[in-house]
């Protein structure tokens, strides 16, 4: 098969002697007395040690170049495994395999090892680092920043049906991927007080020190040579900070506490925030991002530039959310107080500087700190968030005289019983660009959320549809499928040009494709199956519609809804009403916040569902269903190649995009969906006719809760929906009482419309020659769903930045 990816010139053999090099030399043994992790670090170095050339190289034509650079700032990046992309991109997959072989090592056991990092939570963090592949692929000069934390997101097992969490100890064997370079080391201050200097300088005094330490893992460009990276920041306590004295009084508790309190920094993704301790460790994490990042690219920014009025010329910094946005705060201290530049000058870089991306159109999702914590904690940063504020309501006042309410709207704190930051507005004020994630959400942004915002500076608002990366999603999960379109479209040149999927169009009218396409699909229905029954002891059968909800637990994406319509379909399958039933495999995943009370209980219903479902023996040639634990990228990798129908069944106007919805249709999955989100867009293109449309649009949502919404009429006018929510109340009464008074999510409203609408998909499951047409269509109309397209948006539309080729 020939992709256009660079191919190493690596013979098996070259391939085999560095690896056993780097077992003697790294790991200090010999293939005779290898661990399997000895083993496996040294594959992983072989392989890394492929793309470090690319790297040095990158770096030297970039330093050359001075271009102007991104820099990613998110406090999520769900990578992904490594390994399978590294020997991917670096062109070594074939060569390592025969090594491998001829050393007799076994790749499947080595390739088990690769611990996934799972710095993430889920869209927004998958969106990250699909963006920083496509940036390296189309050759654009970037770093992407986070943090190291220490454990990752939960992993997550079920007892009783009910979510555990488990610590993710990612790194417990080590991290093959990542260079340390403690050189780079940068200091970050927090709490103390503030003095005054001249004007509006202050000097800070900050009353405790932490140190960030950086560690970078490779992000490789497929079919090209640039090299980009990653750098993670972990807290580290100043060697001082080991109390000797404590320790020999046998105060061992007392002796490491500074340390502990400064590394807890970075120990875990979003803690906890239900309590004062856990909401101030939060903003820390967040406040030692973004300065270890600042202070890093202002390093950079230094290697090839002296004057500030060129920062912005060679910086553009996307903030991923409002988690990143107290940058904006210290870039204006770094310049004002430590560089002395007036705040105008200041204030012109900083806004010119900064790009932020909103993921969100709940409300309630928009963060906000309490003044009063951001006083003690940041104090200097918060005068200078009063500053901005201050003169950007001049502003405000000057748009709309005498207009309070106005001023109210669009501050930056929010007064109250307890003054707040608002962060979402910080950063709209601070930033060139603000953009939402899908047509539809930048719209409702435009016209709810930020609405104040969009009518004062309507140039500064933009759409950037998401994309998700063809190579980790098509490539590297759905291998079969990959090989199909590649052996059709000639070359693999459509892994860096997904429009080229169109070209399948005419595939869909073959009958000997249509079969072939056919054959993937099952194949990938058996992988799953096989791995569902090894993780689940749950037997699906390959040759059932492979129906896929895999995302987040929260109540806005409705899974309660799919829930109602499995019950459905079981309380039919037992009356023997099986006309519109066709067999089913209902596969869920997806994890709930570990305090999300409400998802938590739907998890639970779903997994007592499935348990009856799956006991019953006259439904289960009929209806299987699986709760597949721990979703993770690899787990996605699993899922979506053998999916058939993809759920994306969020209340219209809630969800602002959604990736899966791309992922899954990519991979000649069809979608029962809402108009919400990205889905729109995935309807648009694809054509209404193979997509399967239901529910209340957003006008309608509005409409219907304008009138007032009583849940409870629905469930006495529909004698199924009836049947199902009280057969729900002997499950969970408390989730069937919520549904019938509150329904906050009109579940309930489009419950009619849902099942009706999977009755229209199960007759067309019937056909599978048409099926197939519609989901070979699917694909082929996908391309624009490449997160290379939504770089290119970015480029275009935000930074304003140019590829820079890198040698052969
Ligand atoms: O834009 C990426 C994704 O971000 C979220 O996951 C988020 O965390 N806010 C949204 O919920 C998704 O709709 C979106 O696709």
């Amino acid at each position: 098969m020939t992709y256009a990816t660079t191919h190493s010139g690596t013979t098996p053999g070259d391939f085999g002697r560095e690896l056993l090099s780097n077992l003697y030399y790294q790991r200090g043994t010999t293939l005779e007395s290898a661990s399997a992790q000895d083993a496996y670090h040294s594959l992983a170095l072989t392989v890394r040690n492929r793309l470090v050339d690319r790297y040095i190289r990158t770096a030297a034509a970039h330093y050359q170049e001075n271009p102007r650079f991104i820099y990613y700032l998110s406090a999520e990046y769900m990578l992904g495994r490594q390994l399978d992309q590294n020997l991917l991109y670096s062109g070594t997959q074939e060569c390592a395999h025969s090594a491998l072989a001829a050393l007799g090592l076994s790749g499947d056991e080595l390739d088990a090892l690769d611990v996934e990092p799972g710095l993430g939570n889920g869209g927004l963090g998958r969106l990250a680092a699909c963006l920083l592949d496509a940036m390296a692929t189309q050759d654009i000069p970037a770093v992407g920043y986070g943090i190291r934390y220490d454990y990752g997101i939960f992993q997550q097992e079920f007892q009783d049906g009910a979510q555990v969490e488990h610590p993710d100890d990612w790194t417990f064997y080590g991290n093959p991927w990542e260079f340390h370079a403690s050189d780079d080391q940068q200091k970050v201050g927090f709490y103390g007080h503030t003095e005054a200097l001249d004007g509006v300088r202050r000097k800070w005094v900050p009353g405790e020190i932490v140190l960030g330490e950086p560690s970078h893992m490779l992000v490789p460009g497929y079919g090209t040579t640039t090299v980009n990276i990653i750098r993670l920041w972990k807290a580290r306590a100043s060697p001082q900070s080991f109390n000797l004295s404590h320790f020999g009084a046998g105060q061992y508790g007392e002796a490491v506490e500074e340390i502990v309190r400064s590394e807890n920094i970075s120990k875990v993704l979003y803690p906890d925030d239900s309590t004062e301790l856990g909401r101030e460790l939060r903003l820390k994490q967040q406040h030692f991002l973004v300065t270890c990042a600042l202070r890093d690219i202002v390093r950079r920014f230094r290697l090839c530039n002296s004057d500030w009025d060129h920062f912005a010329d060679k910086v553009v910094i996307q903030l991923n959310d409002t988690h990143p946005v107290m940058a904006i705060a210290e870039l204006m201290r770094m310049l004002v107080d430590e560089e002395g530049l007036d705040w105008d000058r200041a204030w012109s870089i900083t806004r010119r500087t900064f790009a932020y991306t909103c993921h969100t159109l709940l409300p309630e999702a928009l963060e906000t700190w309490p003044v009063e914590l951001m006083r003690r904690l940041l104090p200097r940063h918060l005068e200078i968030i009063f500053l901005i504020n201050h003169l950007f309501l001049q502003e405000v006042a000057d748009r709309y005289p005498g207009d309070d309410a106005k001023l109210r709207e669009l501050s930056i704190i929010a007064e109250g019983a307890e003054q707040r930051v608002r962060m979402a507005h910080l950063a709209v004020v601070g930033s060139s660009a603000v953009n939402g994630v899908a047509e539809l959400h930048s719209r409702l942004l435009a016209a709810t959320t930020l609405h104040g915002f969009a009518n004062l500076w309507p140039g500064r608002f933009h759409n950037v549809t998401n994309g998700v990366s063809p190579r980790r999603f098509v490539r590297l999960a759905n291998p079969r499928l990959a090989e199909l379109i590649t052996e059709r479209l000639g070359d693999g040149g459509w892994l860096t040009d997904l429009d080229q999927l169109s070209r399948l169009e005419p595939a869909a009218a073959d009958p000997e494709f249509r079969r072939r396409w056919r054959e993937v699909k099952r194949l990938n229905r058996e992988d799953l199956a096989e791995q569902t029954l090894a993780t689940t002891g749950v037997v699906l059968d390959p040759d059932a519609l492979c129906d896929v909800m895999i995302k987040r637990f929260h109540e806005y994406k409705r899974q309660l809804l799919r829930v109602l319509h499995v019950v459905t379909l079981y309380h039919r399958i037992r009356r023997g009403e099986v006309a519109d039933v066709v067999p089913r495999s209902i596969v869920f995943g997806g994890k709930a916040a570990p305090g999300y009370y409400v998802a938590k209980r739907i998890m639970k219903l779903a997994n007592r569902v499935a348990e009856v479902v799956n006991a019953d023996p006259a439904v289960s040639p009929y209806l299987k269903m699986v709760f597949l634990p721990d979703y993770n990228v690899s787990r996605a990798q699993l899922i979506i190649p053998a999916a058939d129908l993809s759920e994306q069944i969020s209340l219209a106007g809630k969800e602002a995009s959604g990736t899966s919805n791309m992922k899954l249709a990519l991979n000649g999955a069809l979608t029962i969906g809402t108009l919400d989100g990205a889905n729109v867009e995935i309807r648009d293109r694809v054509g209404g006719e193979n997509f399967f449309l239901f529910g209340l649009d957003t006008a309608e949502v509005a409409a219907l809760r304008g009138r007032g919404y009583r849940p409870r009429d629905h469930y006495e006018r529909d004698a199924e929906l009836r049947e199902v929510v009280d057969a729900v109340a002997g499950w969970d009464g408390e989730l069937a009482d919520d549904l019938m008074h509150r329904d906050e999510y009109l579940t309930l409203a489009d419950f009619r419309a849902y099942v009706d609408c999977q009755d229209r998909v199960a007759r067309a499951w019937r056909d599978p020659e048409d099926w197939t047409r519609m989901s070979i269509l699917n694909t082929a109309r996908s391309g624009f769903f490449s997160a290379d397209r939504t770089v290119r948006d970015y480029c275009r539309d935000i930074w304003h930045v140019t590829p820079v080729y890198v040698p052969r």
